[in-house]
């Protein structure tokens, strides 16, 4: 008995796990001193057994517990060891990292972002669904325009709408900002369209930059769109042409030399050797009516996001932006 409260005693001084193991076998293995113990009771007569088995099963369960909860903290203390000798060194590069720049769109998004917002223009992203004013009064297209066809716009029962362009992001800004007005309307629009360069909801891109009279001038929109095509497609040829929308006068579209074939013509661009990219021009008297704004100039250009990525990506069926094929994002 007195070797088993020993063995008590060694427990409590244990300092490795491996210790305490070969504590636990000299206890309770096949030649352990318990069992050796237990082995002997045989020999003794009823009532010393009786007695002597109660005391070995007392000094056996405190044996237990004073292994098990021994064993918990030594396990604590090898873990931290272990933890501490394994510090991760954050400094290492790892070469097996995965980069990606993410979706072209959002890509596409993030670098058109950029460039406004560090030219001072203030991003608005405005709301999803619109009035039909604000969609389509407010910029000259009155009740009788195509554009308010059914066929063309997702209407509510309210008259709302899910808007068809970024467009209402100006007027909104020009409702509630004094001039100068320097912004850019930013998110997904919608229209009744599907086809390999259309789909129902695509991105477009809305700039506005509003001045008193003469301050601002188709000049400065041709200078800061020239910039700003040669930032995202690099050294090409910018060509404008005269066109209509009905919130801009002047109004203008800007194409770029084709970017596969550097303008010999090509099935992208329609043996044309141009692009198409965007839509601007000085904003119309009636939208400054619309909005009660007088003395005053400003410019206004537009582009779809889808367009720029395919172009930028190389990518030529734009509903393969929306398919959530992985293939895709890994290609970037
Ligand atoms: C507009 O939406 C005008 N609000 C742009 C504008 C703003 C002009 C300010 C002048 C001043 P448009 O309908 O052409 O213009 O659309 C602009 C671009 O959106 C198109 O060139 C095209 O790239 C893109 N787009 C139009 N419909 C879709 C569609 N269904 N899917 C993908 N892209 C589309």
């Amino acid at each position: 008995m007195q070797a088993l409260h020993a063995l008590l005693i060694q427990i409590q001084n244990a300092t490795t796990l491996r210790e305490l193991e070969d504590l636990r076998l000299q206890a309770l293995g096949k030649k352990g001193l318990f069992t050796h113990q237990f082995a002997k009771l045989k020999d003794l007569d009823i009532q010393s057994k009786a007695r002597s088995a109660q005391e070995l099963n007392q000094l056996k369960d405190a044996f237990l517990n004073a292994h098990a909860h021994k064993k918990q903290e030594l396990q604590s203390v090898e873990l931290e060891a272990r933890l501490c000798a394994q510090k991760i060194d954050l400094t290492l590069a790892n070469t097996d990292l995965h980069f990606s720049l993410g979706h072209p769109l959002s890509y596409t998004k993030e670098r058109i972002i950029d460039y406004f917002t560090q030219l001072g223009f203030k991003l608005h992203l405005g709301a999803l669904v619109e009035d039909e004013f604000h969609n389509f009064d407010a910029l000259n297209m009155p009740a009788y325009h195509p554009a308010r066809d059914m066929q063309d716009t997702f209407y509510f029962k309210d008259h709302k709408l899910l808007r068809t362009h970024t467009s209402p992001t100006q007027i909104h800004a020009m409702q509630t900002q004094k001039p100068p007005i320097k912004m850019i309307g930013v998110g997904p629009t919608f229209r009744r369209d599907y086809d390999t360069t259309h789909t129902p909801m695509f991105h477009q891109v809305e700039g506005l930059v509003v001045d008193s009279t003469h301050k601002v001038h188709f000049g400065h929109l041709k200078q800061v769109l020239e910039d700003f095509l040669h930032y995202i497609f690099g050294d090409v040829r910018v060509r404008w042409r005269s066109s209509f929308f009905p919130f801009t006068e002047p109004s203008a579209e800007a194409d770029i030399s084709c970017v596969f074939c550097e303008g010999r013509g090509c099935k992208v661009c329609s043996q044309t050797g141009w692009l198409e990219i965007l839509g601007a021009g000085c904003v119309h008297a009636k939208v400054f009516e619309n909005v009660g704004l007088k003395d005053i100039s400003g410019y206004a250009f537009g582009l779809g996001i889808e367009r720029l990525a395919m172009l930028t990506c190389e990518i030529n069926d734009l509903r393969s932006f929306f398919e959530t094929d992985l293939r895709l994002l890994e290609a970037f």
